[in-house]
């Protein structure tokens, strides 16, 4: 699962990659992070059935440069599109900190914001511009009234965009979601706005108007300083409560984040447990048992000759494992089963 951190220069995008990366940073640096998501169902599973190890699911951030207004757009767009093309769902960034926006204007998030919104929705019509160019070069040579789905389809899109609305408000059938993957838009993907708030305005007050406007645009927010988040991670464990206390911090926001953006993609979590791991994974939703059998080994899927399932719910009550077989809340599945968030399975296989 990839979510690039976007956002206008100098709002806080990098500091915000720091706090969420923390510990998780490779040794060589660089703008790629794979961060495990807190998983209190995953906690529980371990603590009773005492793994050796336990993985959970992961998010790579990448921390995205921002645009400079010197950067050639369809340079720009190549390069954005290496970072994001496959993004799941994308962190906004907007700088509600300080007195002065990067050009030297006094702060405004709302401004910011709409900015912001407005640059991803200008990239998107750039990618389908140039993205485009085959499909109005193959329309021409069509003969009249020749159906052309993707044709009709990226003119829906460009009319919508244009109107500065995001491609994820529009509704498509499979047939053109298919045809829109390869075109990496970022106005597809769910988003959350974190405002960057000052610490001397935790609640931002100063962004609250920008909220507003992220609310109307049904986009989720957060606001957090991420200077003092940044903080808060590198300091060892022992010290953390301290730091917290003297800003009146409750929680590390940085979890909330993570947590809050891994729920806007449309997934399911299931799990696995031997004696040597517990194990979270995402498969999207209304995927099949034997699919989700290939996420953790192809030889699974291959192989695939049941599951056995025990939801959550069932696993919770019951205590353990081997309290929920005996009191026969384990279902046998068959590969067309579909996958239920929280599901506990055991894939059996032949190798
Ligand atoms: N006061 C305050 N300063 C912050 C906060 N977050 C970031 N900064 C400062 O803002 C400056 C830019 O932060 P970065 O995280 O590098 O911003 P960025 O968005 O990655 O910048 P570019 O990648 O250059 O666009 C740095 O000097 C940070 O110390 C914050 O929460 N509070
Ligand atoms: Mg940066």
């Amino acid at each position: 699962m990839k979510i690039p951190i976007l956002g206008l220069p100098i709002s806080g995008k990098t500091t915000l990659f720091r706090a969420l990366a923390a510990g998780h940073l490779p040794d060589t640096g660089g703008h790629l992070a794979a961060v495990p998501v807190p998983d209190p169902r995953l906690d529980l599973i371990a603590a009773r059935e005492k793994p050796k190890r336990i993985a959970y699911a992961t998010i790579t951030f990448v921390d995205v440069a921002a645009m400079r207004s010197d950067e050639d757009r369809a340079a720009r767009i190549d390069k954005l599109h290496g970072l994001t093309g496959d993004a799941d769902a994308l962190l906004l960034v907007v700088q509600a900190f300080g007195h002065l926006d990067h050009r030297g204007r006094d702060l405004d998030p709302r401004r910011d914001l709409c900015e912001l919104l407005s640059e991803l929705v200008l990239t998107d019509l750039a990618i389908i511009e140039t993205r485009g160019e085959r499909v109005e070069r193959e329309h021409k040579a069509r003969r009249r009234g020749e159906a052309d789905p993707e044709w009709n389809m990226l003119h829906r899109l460009r009319g919508h965009l244009e109107a500065e609305r995001w491609a994820r408000e529009l509704s498509f059938n499979d047939e053109e979601l298919r045809m829109l993957r390869g075109y990496g838009l970022l106005t597809l993907r769910p988003a959350l706005v974190v405002f960057n708030c000052g610490d001397d305005d935790l609640e931002g007050g100063r962004c609250a108007e920008a909220a507003t406007i992220a609310d109307e645009r049904g986009l989720p927010c957060e606001v957090l300083c991420a200077e003092l988040e940044a903080e808060l991670t590198e300091l060892p464990e022992e010290d953390r409560a301290e730091f917290m206390a003297e800003y009146g911090l409750e929680h590390i926001a940085g979890d909330r984040v993570i947590r809050t953006a891994y729920g806007l993609i449309d997934a399911v979590t299931f799990y696995t447990v031997n004696e040597n791991e517990a194990h979270a994974w995402t498969v999207p939703r209304g995927t099949g048992a034997r699919e989700a059998a290939g996420k953790i080994h192809t030889d699974m899927e291959h192989g695939f000759v049941r599951a056995e399932v025990v939801s959550f719910a069932d696993y919770e009550a019951a205590g353990s494992l081997q309290a929920a077989r005996h009191a026969n809340k384990v279902r046998l599945e068959g590969q067309d089963y579909i996958v239920q968030d929280g599901d506990i399975l055991q894939i059996r296989f032949t190798r």
